[in-house]
């Protein structure tokens, strides 16, 4: 199972507490006071993990501690410190506060640790509370508790191009044509379950990440088919291809009820730069010089044949050309 949301729960270790404790030797049966301070409770960082693609984890375990400070000891030892607690993640995951809803991190990069919530210092031993009036001190304090966060994780694919369409108009096709992923293709919707990434280079030395979700169907929004949550996985790229099916009865039309979908989720997905590609020309009996006053000279515009390969290059030229654009 795919799972890219999951809440969970942070427990930072506490302080240890101080030591109350006083020096006992054979001639000096009432020495001065000796209690160690509490060690630091234990801080909880992330990392984010190539090796891992899911949340799956997480769905069943909630609550994460990081282990306390321990208590001060006589002869003014410091209680051990709690370690720190690493918690591994998908790159890609991003980590919010869930009442604030404030990011805490976002895991763009393999094996980089992020600190989430901070151990709470020990408290000090009776030693630092001798002063001259006061030379038997019977005081110590208790440890800081750790900082506590409920967080929620939301995996978020890292990719450049974003392919959006119904289900069955052939983006898996499109990416497996490009890249050297190997998504699962078949004639019948919702063949793809969750998001494939895949490589494509353009040149030597350019290459750009695309991510191919599930189809959309009108009414996702409200849970219909596959649901909009996959939308995630492209709410972080750069552009958007909206791949429609030219044998479809209106394809402008599905063109609106996919913007709208998206809009429903996340408006902002509509402000992205985009590239519309009308798939599936090869079973055309005339090559199209225009849809409903879409020229194919438009930079906005393509048709093409991902099964077949015909005019993938004037597609990617197209692609590349609007991932240089500066933003
Ligand atoms: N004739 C023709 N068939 C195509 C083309 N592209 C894809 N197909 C076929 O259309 C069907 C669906 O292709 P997929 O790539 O699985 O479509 P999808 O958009 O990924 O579908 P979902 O994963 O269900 O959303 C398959 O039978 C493909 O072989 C094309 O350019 N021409
Ligand atoms: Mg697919």
């Amino acid at each position: 199972m795919f799972v890219d949301y999951a809440e969970i729960e942070l427990a930072a270790g506490d302080g240890g507490s101080g030591a109350v404790s006083f020096r006992r030797e054979k001639y000096e049966p009432k020495g001065g006071p000796d209690g160690g301070d509490g060690g630091k409770g234990g801080d909880i960082f992330v990392r984010g993990s190539s090796n891992m693609a899911t949340l799956l984890d997480f769905r069943y375990k909630k609550m994460f501690q990081a282990p306390h400070g321990k208590r001060g000891g006589k002869n003014n030892r410091t209680g051990e410190s709690g370690p720190p607690l690493v918690i591994e993640l998908p790159i890609g995951t991003v980590i919010a506060d869930t009442k604030s809803k404030r990011v805490l991190a976002d895991l763009t990069t393999d094996g980089v640790d992020i600190l989430i919530a901070r151990g709470g210092k020990g408290g000090r031993g009776n030693t630092k509370f001798k002063s001259s009036t006061h030379q038997a001190p019977r005081k110590a304090e208790p440890g800081i508790p750790g900082e506590k966060y409920t967080v929620s994780l939301e995996l978020k694919s890292i990719a450049d191009v974003g392919l959006v369409g119904f289900p069955n108009v052939g983006k898996s096709t499109l990416l497996a044509r490009l890249s050297a992923a190997h998504p699962k293709i078949a004639d019948y919707p919702f063949t793809t379950k969750t998001p494939n990434l895949g490589i494509v280079r353009i040149s030597e030395y350019r290459s750009f990440v695309m991510a191919d979700i599930p189809g959309l169907i009108e009414g996702a929004h409200s849970g219909k088919g596959m649901g909009v949550r996959f939308l995630r996985h492209i709410q972080r790229t750069r552009i958007l291809v909206y791949l429609l099916d030219i044998m479809s009865p209106d394809p402008g039309e599905d063109l609106e009820t996919l913007k709208s979908e998206m809009k429903a989720f996340d408006p902002g997905l509509l402000k992205k730069k985009s590239l519309i590609a009308f798939n599936k020309i090869d079973l055309m009996a005339e090559r199209p010089a225009g849809i409903d006053g879409f020229s194919s000279d438009d930079d906005e515009i393509c048709y093409i044949s991902a099964a077949s390969g015909e005019n993938i290059d004037n597609f990617l030229k197209k692609l590349s050309g609007k991932l240089l654009e500066n933003d």
